[in-house]
This record gives C-alpha cells, structure tokens and sequence, in this order.
C-alpha cells in the first residue's frame, strides 16, 4: 500500500515528462559526470529551495571527486530532501534523474516544503476546486461533502480551506474513469477507491476518485465522505498509519452507526506538520479526539472476550485483538474487518456454540446470531426469547461450556444458566458470590480458556479453577496480550500540545 502511494508521489516527475539523458549503467548516472557550472547549479538550487548553505563555490570538483564531491553530509542531505520531495529514490547522490528533476523549469517551491520525512503545504490558507464530475452526484451535494471533509482537518489544525469556481488552485478534486493519464489508472469497482497527490505544484495536492465505484452518502457502496476525508488527509502531506483507529488507515472502514472523526493519531499527525488550530482546544476540550486503545496501558478493560476457532478475541469498542497460538504477536485489528456491518460495536458479551457453528453477539437488550461471519435471518433478537425476565436489560458476560452443552450468563451480581440442547434458560439465577467464591461483580467478560475460566472485572483478570471452585490466580486484565514495547508505540504516553 505504502509503496503504491509512495510511487504516486513519483508522478509529480513523471506527468511532465522530464529530458532525461540515456541511463546506460549505474556508474554513467554518478557524480562524475557533472561538469563544475552542474555542480554550481545543483548547489544553488538547494540553497534556493532547501536552505543548503553552500561552501565557497571556488572548490575544485576534480579534486574532491576523489574522495567523493563535496560530500558534506549537509549536502547530501539536501539533495535527500529534495529527491524525497520529487519522489526520487532518497540516495543522497546527485544522479542524473535528479539533476534533471532541478533542471525542470518551475514556478517555484513557494506552496510547499520538505518537512522531516514528508512534504507540507507551505501556506496556511488553500484553495481547492472541483472539476469534472460528470454529474453523478449534485454539485450542490458535492461541494458540501468536500466542505465538511476539510473542516473535519481545519477544526484541529492551523490550517484554512476555501472552494474557488475558476481560478487556479493549489488543489483540484476530480472522478475519473480508468486512466486518466497521471500513471495511476483506476481499476473499476472495487479494489483503489481514490488516490491523492503530496501538497506539491501542478498535480501535488491532487484528489482523485474512481467515477466507476458506487459512491454514496450512507451504508450501501463506499461512503463518499469517508474516502474523501482519507484523501485529504494525502493532499496535505499525511501518510497511510498503522493505527486501525486512524482516518488514515489504508483500508476503507466506514460503519454507518459510527460518527467519522479524526482519531488521535490523525490529530497529532496533522498537527506536527501545521500546528494546532486556534480553537482546538475550546472545541475538543469535551470530546477529545478517539483514541485507539492500548494493549499495554496498565488501566485496560475489555468489553467482551471469546473464543473464536483457535483464536481468543477480545473487544474493545470498534477493535478486537486476535489472540493466534501461531501468530507471536496479538495485533489490533477492527471488529467491522472481519464481520461486516449489522454486527454491533462496544458490545456487552459474546460466545462461541461451537456444536451449532454460531457466535453470538451481545449488546443491550438484543443479540445477533451469526454464521459464518453473516448475521442469521431474523436477528437481531431480544433477549427475553432466552428466557430472560424483564427486569434484565443486559448481560454483562457469556460463558459457554461446550461438553455440558450450557453457556452461564452474568448479569450483574446474578448468573444464569441456558439449557444449548433445550434451548432453555434452567430454572432461577443464582448469585455470583455464591456460584464463583473470589469473584466481585458485576464483571465485564468471561472465557474459558486452557482449562480454566477467566473472568475480567476492569483491569484485573481472575483465573478461576472449576473443579477446586477458586480463583487461582489474579493478574492484569491485558496479560494475556503479552503486551511488547515496540519503539515508538508508546501511544498512551503521547499528550496533544494546545
Ligand atoms: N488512496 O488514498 C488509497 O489509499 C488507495 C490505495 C492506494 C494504493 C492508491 C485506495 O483506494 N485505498 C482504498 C481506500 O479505501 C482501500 N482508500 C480510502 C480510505 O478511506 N481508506
Ligand atoms: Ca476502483
Ligand atoms: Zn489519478
Ligand atoms: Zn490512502
């Protein structure tokens, strides 16, 4: 993925076909071809556009050819920037490809700069314009999406858009069918939705979409709003991010019943390249921007835990992590990649009834019942068709036993006991106190997993022994995450400046 957009960022140099010379052999593309007045040249430029402070220019190249031209590591480093800019392979060396790429004319470099590993908008006020939509959606509608999408990322940076019907602007929103000539042709429903250009001249800050995907405003094909809002995220300079949380994530996303924001890590990444917008603060101060939650942040709580195949899933709002006994790590994914939407979020319990291949999901007074990932006819359902009264409104965990063919329900200090094969709840709840000796309730989730039940109250996870009727052991409600520091992912530890 990374690298596909990374290579749209070569089109910047490739849409305006640049003389190049013939590329015979690596060597030929080397320093040693550039003649004094080049060298010149290439230093001027970097000075001009990249704050290259150049030594007197009276050094013999010849001489120091030898040991390499003027290899200071600052000039190299400019000559870094600026291939990253062009999307030239960052060598450092100036090849011929890079010499021609400076050699370009151009207007200058006033709307954009390098920034650390990335490229941002030099001005903080830009326009953007919409051509070309062949009247699949209104203008009006259209120009309405865009205007909400830009305010999602002006709202929490310093940074101002304005819609412009003529004129030249910095960025051009357009659909196109197939190719369209800028290298990366469209491919038909499906598959790329959009792709966008680094802010940048010409083609940079470009917004492009598939005119043949099923756009839409709601549930049904891709929600416009959702790419679009992806998109600008690359017109302004923002790369793909890990974090499953993230406008920013590659992979489309939208679930109707979730209001789109920002998440913490779109904020921070837009803020790093333009500050923080002047009434950030005032405006987020009650609603602070979602954050992805932390496997290793000590104070983790899960709203469900199951099994699932071989794998244990645990819940958290939309993500789940996927516990593989294969796979070393348990990474973070979204519930809505692996069940589609219908399926419930921030959910209350879930189990897996292995015999009937169903999992069932939880959340307030109703639950879904799904095969093979597709919600069965007739659900969502009430949980009084389980035999509950009315006085329960939720439970709080579901425990299945596959060889008794039972699942134990908690609801509050009560458990309850369903018949699988009855298709029954039997007899009266019990108290939990009673049932499970060491257990305060209510809890948030229960699993049996390796022998032994596993009940999660907030952050502390109780391992409890059935036959001996104890909790053997107590720990982290995360533990079983293994949480690994990995350098730099030490999301919980990162502040918004305001
Ligand atoms: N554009 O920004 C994309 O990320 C492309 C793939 C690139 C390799 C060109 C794309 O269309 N990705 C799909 C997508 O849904 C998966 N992008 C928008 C989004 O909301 N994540
Ligand atoms: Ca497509
Ligand atoms: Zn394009
Ligand atoms: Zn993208």
């Amino acid at each position: 993925m990374e690298m596909l957009f990374l290579s749209l960022l070569s089109l910047v140099t490739i849409v305006k076909p640049v003389p190049l010379r013939p590329q015979a052999s690596p060597t030929q593309q080397s320093h040693m071809d550039f003649s004094e007045a080049d060298w010149e040249f290439a230093q001027e430029y970097l000075h001009n556009f990249y704050g290259h402070k150049s030594k007197p220019v009276r050094t013999k190249r010849t001489a120091v050819s030898d040991a390499g031209p003027d290899r200071t590591t600052a000039l190299c480093d400019k000559i870094r920037d600026m291939q990253r800019f062009f999307g030239l392979p960052p060598s450092g060396e100036l090849t011929q490809e890079t010499m021609a790429t400076m050699r370009r004319p151009r207007c200058s470099l006033s709307d954009a700069e390098p920034f650390g590993e990335t490229i941002r908008w030099k001005k903080r006020n830009l326009s953007y314009r919409v051509v070309g939509y062949d009247n699949i959606i209104s203008a009006p509608k259209l120009h309405r999406i865009f205007r909400e999408a830009w305010r999602l990322w002006s709202n929490v940076a310093a940074i101002k858009f304005r819609r412009r019907n003529r004129k030249e602007a910095d960025i051009v929103i357009s659909f196109y069918n197939g190719d369209h000539s800028d290298g990366s042709p469209f491919d038909g429903k499906g598959g790329i939705l959009a792709h966008a250009f680094l802010p940048g001249y010409g083609i940079g800050g470009d917004v492009h979409f598939d005119a043949e995907e099923d756009w839409s405003f709601n549930a049904t094909g891709f929600n416009l709003f959702a790419v679009t809002v992806h998109e600008f995220g690359h017109a302004l300079g923002l790369h793909h991010s890990s974090d499953p949380g993230a406008v920013m994530y590659p992979a489309y996303n939208f679930a109707p019943d979730y209001n789109l924001q920002l998440s913490f890590r779109d904020v921070k990444d837009v803020q790093h390249l333009y500050g923080v917008s002047p009434n950030f603060a005032s405006q987020f101060s009650k609603n602070p921007p979602p954050r992805t939650p932390d496997k290793c942040d000590p104070d983790l709580s899960f709203d469900a835990v199951s099994e699932l195949q071989q794998e244990l899933l645990f819940f958290k709002g939309r993500f789940m992590w996927r516990k593989h006994p294969n796979f070393i790590e348990t990474g973070i994914t979204l519930i809505r990649s692996l069940w589609p939407n219908g399926v419930p979020l921030h959910l209350d319990a879930v189990y897996q009834n292995v015999e009937r291949n169903v999992v069932l999901f939880f959340k307030g007074q109703q639950y879904w019942m799904l095969r093979q990932l597709e919600v069965q006819e007739g659900f969502p359902r009430n949980i009084s068709n389980l035999g509950f009264p009315s006085r329960i409104t939720s439970v709080d965990a579901a425990l299945h036993f596959r060889n008794d063919h039972t699942t134990v329900f908690f609801t509050g200090h009560e458990c309850w006991r369903y018949d699988e094969q009855q298709n029954r709840m039997e007899g009266s709840p019990a108290l939990i106190e009673q049932q499970w000796p060491g257990i305060p309730s209510p809890i948030d989730a229960a699993v049996l997993y390796e022998g032994f039940v596993h009940l999660f109250k907030g952050s502390v996870r109780y391992q409890f022994d059935l036959s001996a009727r104890q909790v053997v052991s107590t720990g982290p409600a995360n533990d079983l995450l293994e949480c690994k520091r990995h350098p730099g992912s030490e999301i919980s530890s990162e502040r918004i400046t305001e």
